[in-house]
């Protein structure tokens, strides 16, 4: 194989062996890697049912055919594992030097099993792996704790960690690196906790052989001068995501006390306008010539890298109009290894339980130093925030007195930063996504409101949804590259199947690589249903009763709800299109054109499938 390793890395950490495995040449042509070997692995080889934070689930961590190649924002990998927040399929991007690393060491996935009998790390040095104890690497925040390891393998390792909240199995601890790079929203991080496993570094000195070095390198160079010469790349180099706090206040879009309102009457403080005059650098990923990381300093001195993300979620969600304060909340989420959407949903829905006297917590809208206290609980799993750990669906199940009703979540896991009381596809693409309510696959806010049919629930929506999670979560994913080029800066798609000939010698065309979205898609939902089996229905694919139930009170769109008939029927239209049932669920024909037979049969024996 070229431009594929050919190989990955088992682990098993209650035996205390690493053994290196090759896979099939079908598998790399079918699944290209990344999302598509995460999710062929776990449906292939998780027993369903199994409890996510046991030893017997697996934790896989993959790159794909174009990772670590000097190509555009290609330091990018894919964290994966059955999630302790959802029970379901979960996932999780994050751009590392482990990324770039993995691959030099020789290996496209890194497979982890069992439970190391004390807190442990892996070290993986080219053909070396081995399993390290990690004692005084145990309790430690992730910046101590990575910087620890650097000092011991040199500032050129790439290192995958948990913080306090992973090793407490809090269900949203994400996997986190470099101080300000985070991935697995769906408690990644947990997983890790669970097995008693710290850290996974690496280091690597190998070429990965390519098909076509000279044209790569071409290719290469060209498209990161390409990018150069994008229009919007000086703005983007200024502001990076957070210019999306102000076309979302502009839309009536941004998150605000929990998700009650689509704006923020402190939003100025706390926009990418606002973040450049306070600028101190730029991190980012890997060869990545177009660096996103924007850090300032926090109201506590300390740096702090904003993505739109936090900063919605821990501002004006929360209600708090104060950049640095913020900052710091966001800055402590790294540290803590929590992810900070779900951390902002918490914290937010800490708060409107407090205001209706729901939960016995003193807790007001904007309150900064309350915030960072219950961040703190949460991540040690103390009083409140041990409650809280579980998520906001098993936090309002636990509470009752209708408290599911502010519960922003969708399959349990929080909503990102979309405000969606009048934008019905970017509440479908939510609700469809394969994760969870994340924004991740497909992001079709900024299409929905251009298009001026903000207000409709039409085929077009479901079109878009799913043209985007074709692209977003099946060819990105799979890749593993960054999206942000071409969502950002319109960079031709048209590349892709380029860079991926060039690397590995075999020709797909764009609409191949997306078909290789479709079959994940396919395997990502039976995946679920095969978890969910009895309880699986299309109610799962319906968002939070806020947005349908809850009209918004202030805003140019106040007034604004969605419309739950309609809804549904653009639920139906989106099924329809992707050959998935009444249910939600793939048809045996869909299972087979995709090539999934054997897929189709194994889900069978749990669902009877429609053909
Ligand atoms: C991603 C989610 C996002 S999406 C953000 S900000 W965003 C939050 N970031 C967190 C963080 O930081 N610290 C923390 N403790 N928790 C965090 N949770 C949130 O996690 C990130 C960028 C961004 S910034 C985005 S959109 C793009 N995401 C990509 C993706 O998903 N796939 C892909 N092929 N390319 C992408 N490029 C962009 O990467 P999850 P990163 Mg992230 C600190 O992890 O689980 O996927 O959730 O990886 O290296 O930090 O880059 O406005
Ligand atoms: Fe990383 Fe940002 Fe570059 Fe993407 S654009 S690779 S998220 S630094």
């Amino acid at each position: 194989m070229l431009g594929w390793n050919g190989h990955l890395l088992r682990v098993d950490l209650t035996k205390g062996k690493t053994k290196v495995e090759e896979y099939s040449a079908e598998m790399a042509e079918k699944f290209i890697g990344g999302r598509g070997f995460a999710i062929k692995i776990l449906w292939d080889e998780l027993e369903p049912g199994l409890d996510p934070l046991s030893p017997e689930n697996l934790l896989v961590v993959a790159v794909g055919p174009l990772t670590g190649f000097p190509l555009p924002s290609s330091g990018k990998m894919v964290v994966a594992s059955k999630s302790p927040l959802t029970g379901g399929y979960g996932d999780g991007n994050i751009g590392s030097r482990a990324a770039v690393n993995l691959r030099k060491a020789g290996y496209d996935a890194v497979v982890v099993k069992g439970k190391a009998e004390k807190p442990s790390y892996l070290l993986v040095e080219d053909d070396k792996a081995e399993i390290v104890e990690a004692g005084d690497l145990w309790g430690l925040d992730s910046f101590k704790a990575e910087k620890r390891l650097l000092e011991r393998y040199g500032r050129e390792a790439g290192v995958l960690l948990i913080g306090p909240s992973g090793e407490n199995m809090v269900r949203f601890a994400t996997i986190v690196c470099q101080e300000g790079r985070a991935g697995g929203r769906p408690g990644m991080g947990a997983v890790m906790g669970s097995k008693n496993l710290k850290a996974m570094v690496f280091l690597g000195t190998k070429e990965v052989k390519v098909a076509d070095a000279e044209e790569l390198r071409r290719l290469g160079a060209e498209a990161y001068k390409d990018i150069l010469g994008k229009e919007n790349y000086d703005f983007w180099k200024r502001q990076g995501t957070m210019a999306t706090i102000e076309w979302c206040q502009e839309n009536s879009t941004l998150p605000t006390y929990n998700f009650r309102e689509g704006v923020f009457e402190e939003a100025d403080a706390i926009s990418g306008t606002t973040m450049e005059k306070m600028k101190t650098k730029i991190r980012g990923c890997p060869h990545c010539n177009m660096t996103c990381g924007n850090v300032i300093e926090d109201a506590e001195g300390r740096e702090s890298e904003l993505d739109y993300e936090n900063v919605a979620m821990l501002g004006s969600d929360i209600g708090l109009g104060d950049l640095r304060k913020v900052a710091v909340l966001n800055r402590m989420a790294d540290e803590l290894g929590l992810d900070t959407i779900s951390l902002g949903s918490t914290i937010a829905f800490a708060m409107e339980c407090s205001e209706k006297g729901l939960l016995d917590i003193d807790l007001g809208w904007g309150d900064f130093e309350g915030a960072k206290a219950l961040t703190e609980d949460i991540a040690y799993r103390r009083g409140i925030g041990n409650l809280l750990s579980g998520g906001v669906k098993r936090a309002a199940d636990e509470i009752g007195k209708g408290s599911i009703k502010w519960a922003m979540q969708i399959k349990g896991l929080e909503c990102s930063a979309y405000d969606c009381h009048l934008c019905p596809g970017m509440a479908l693409s939510f609700a469809t996504s394969p994760i969870g309510a994340h924004h991740k696959d497909a992001w079709v806010i900024s299409w929905e409101i251009s298009s001026g049919m903000r207000r409709e629930y039409n085929e077009a929506k479901a079109d878009k949804v799913i043209e985007f999670q074709r692209i977003r979560g099946g060819m990105f994913e799979s890749l593993v590259t960054c999206r942000l080029p071409w969502i950002e800066l319109g960079f031709d798609l048209e590349w892709y199947p380029r860079f991926l000939h060039a690397a590995t010698g075999v020709k797909f065309s764009l609409e191949e690589l997306l078909t290789v979205g479709d079959r994940l898609y396919a395997l990502m939902r039976a995946f679920w249903v095969r978890e969910y089996k009895g309880e699986w229905g299309r109610v799962m694919d319906f968002p939070p009763p806020r947005w349908f139930d809850e009209p918004t009170t202030k805003g140019p769109l106040k007034g604004s709800v969605l419309d739950r008939e309609k809804y549904d029927a653009l639920l139906q239209m989106y099924y329809d299109k992707r050959g998935w049932d009444k249910r939600g669920i793939p048809k045996k024909s869909t299972m087979r054109r995709l090539g999934l037979e054997k897929e189709a049969d194994e889900l069978e024996k749990f669902i009877k499938l429609v053909d």
